[in-house]
Formats: structure tokens, sequence, C-alpha cells
């Protein structure tokens, strides 16, 4: 039998059912886990085979977790080594940004594109707190609503973006707990504590996050990096070697596509702090 994990709080989850029944569920002794040591296990967004444990109880065993067609994970704010997968089986992902109240730095911008891009999960980024819901933002607001139908949509961001109240705005019957505004100092308080997905009224579903304060990159190579910033990539074969790093190389096609305005300057600056942060091949 099989049923999608909803929540997880680490000791136990709520799995849905394909008949669409929810089912409190732990998981039955060992299961074997992919290479990649991760904090977690089994994801929000994971297909599961299950058991029943206690049809009265509602409870059930998870047996195996079959096979992800995609995550997203990051490394775990605890152990630099570890992963955390943050959600799977995506269709899509939206950061939700915001200019202040708290800033999103474009080198977190750029981290999260880059870890969708390299887990081939498209991104969008949905700046918030526009102030507030103005006839021209509730028209994109409209857009954002079609965008989710049937799709699983992964919704994440720092704290205090407002990712709760996004959902709840797009969807109001879902009621997703929120910060009041009052409560609202900005400082390091998460209001949504793990991550859960919800399904759309129609068809789809949107998966709430707490919110992050750093996105760590996990099994990123320093040579790869470029291939996951899409302008990039598209000027790359230009490039004189054909291992350029677009660091300090002459004859750079990426380099003089920054030069001329073509790509990013700002974007450029992501990629060499991002390149700088990766650990080369430890001999
Ligand atoms: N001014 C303004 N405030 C907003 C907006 N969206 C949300 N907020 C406020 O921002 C605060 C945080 O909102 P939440 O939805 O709880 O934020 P979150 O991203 O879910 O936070 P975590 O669950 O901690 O990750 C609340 O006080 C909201 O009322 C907005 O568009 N404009
Ligand atoms: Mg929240
Ligand atoms: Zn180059």
């Amino acid at each position: 039998m099989k049923a999608r994990i909803y929540k997880s709080t680490g000791s136990w989850y709520s799995v849905k059912s394909e008949a669409g029944i929810f089912y409190q569920a732990r998981i039955k002794g060992v299961i074997k886990l992919d290479a990649i040591s991760s904090t977690n296990p089994i994801a929000v967004g994971d297909w599961v085979n299950y058991e029943m444990e206690n049809e009265d109880q509602n409870s059930v065993m998870i047996t195996h977790i079959i096979d992800r067609d995609n995550y997203v994970a990051r490394q775990s704010p605890h152990n630099k080594r570890q992963q955390h997968i943050i959600a799977s089986n995506l269709d899509q992902s939206i950061l939700l940004a915001t200019l202040k109240s708290p800033k999103t730095s474009q080198g977190f911008i750029d981290r999260f594109l880059v870890s969708c891009e390299a887990f081939h999960i498209p991104a969008m980024i949905v700046f918030n707190k526009s102030d507030i819901y103005g006839p021209a933002e509730m028209e994109t607001y409209d857009q954002i609503q079609e965008l989710l139908i049937g799709k699983t949509t992964l919704v994440s961001g720092h704290s205090g973006v407002g990712k709760s109240s996004f959902i709840n705005y797009l969807f109001p019957d879902l009621d997703l707990n929120t910060q009041e505004v009052s409560d609202w100092s900005g400082k390091g308080m998460h209001t949504t504590t793990f991550a859960q997905m919800y399904d759309l009224p129609a068809s789809g579903s949107v998966i709430d996050t707490p919110g992050m304060r750093e996105l760590g990159l996990v099994n990123l190579e320093k040579e790869e990096l470029a291939q996951y910033f899409p302008e990039m990539r598209e000027k790359m074969e230009g490039c004189q070697f054909n291992n350029c790093q677009h660091i300090n190389e002459p004859g750079c096609a990426v380099k003089a596509a920054v030069e001329k305005g073509i790509i990013s300057e700002a974007r450029f600056f992501s990629y060499v702090d991002l390149w700088h942060g990766i650990e080369g091949p430890k001999y």
C-alpha cells in the first residue's frame, strides 16, 4: 500500500494513503538509506509503502521509501557533513523573498536558485510585503494561484517573510498558523516549525516550510557550479579553455559577457562567492 508523507516531526509522520486517508506513521525497523547521510531519512513529499499497525488508532508502519523523482536538500545547520532533505517529488519551488523585515540577500536567493537548478526543479522568486496587496499585486497573486494548480510546490524563504501568510492568502481555507503582526519582532522566531504539505482545493499541493537562516549547498563540486547558473551555462562554450572556471582565466566568455552587461554583475559575484565557498577535493 502506498502513501505520501505530509508532515514529519522526526519521530512520527503524517501520511495520506492513496485512498485519501490520513494516518500517523512510524518507521518499521531499519530502512536502507541513501549513501549520503541525511539528518532525516524520510522527507515531506516522499512516497512510501506501509502496512497497517493499528486500525483503530489510525496508525501505520512505513516499510519502504519509494525512490524519489527529485528532492531539495541543504546542509544540516547542525552538521555540515550531513544533508537535510527539505522536500521531495516536487514539480516546482517558490522562494519568497523580502527587501526588508527580514532582508533576503542576493546571495541567499542565488544559493536557492543553484540548489533548485542542481536538483532540476523549476524555481520562481516572489517578492513579498510589496505592501500591501494593491490592485496590481492582486492580479499577480491570481496568476500565482493558477501556477500552483495540479502541481506539488515547495515554498521556502527566511523566517518571517510571510510564507504561511502567502499560502493563506492564496488559499484561505487552509488556515495555516502565522505570526501575529504585533508579535513580529523580526528576530529569529519561527512560527512554522515543521515542513507540512497541504492539498489545494482543486488539485495539487503546497509545502509550507520553517524559515531558513542560511542555505548551505550540498554535494556540489566547484567544477560544476557554473552549470547551475543558466546564463553562464549558455556562454561557457565560448571560453578558451574547456575547463575554464570563469574566475581569472584568459579568454573567458563568461567574464566577457559580464563586462558587456549581458550577465548580471551581482549574479556573477554570487557565483564567485559560492565557488570560493565550495571545498576543493581532499587529497
Ligand atoms: N507588511 C506585510 N507583512 C506581512 C506580509 N506577509 C506576511 N506579513 C507579516 O509577516 C509576519 C510573518 O508572517 P508568517 O507568514 O508567519 O511568516 P513565515 O515566513 O511563515 O515565517 P516562519 O513560519 O517563521 O518561517 C506576520 O506578522 C505577517 O503578518 C506582507 O505582504 N506585508
Ligand atoms: Mg510559517
Ligand atoms: Zn570561462
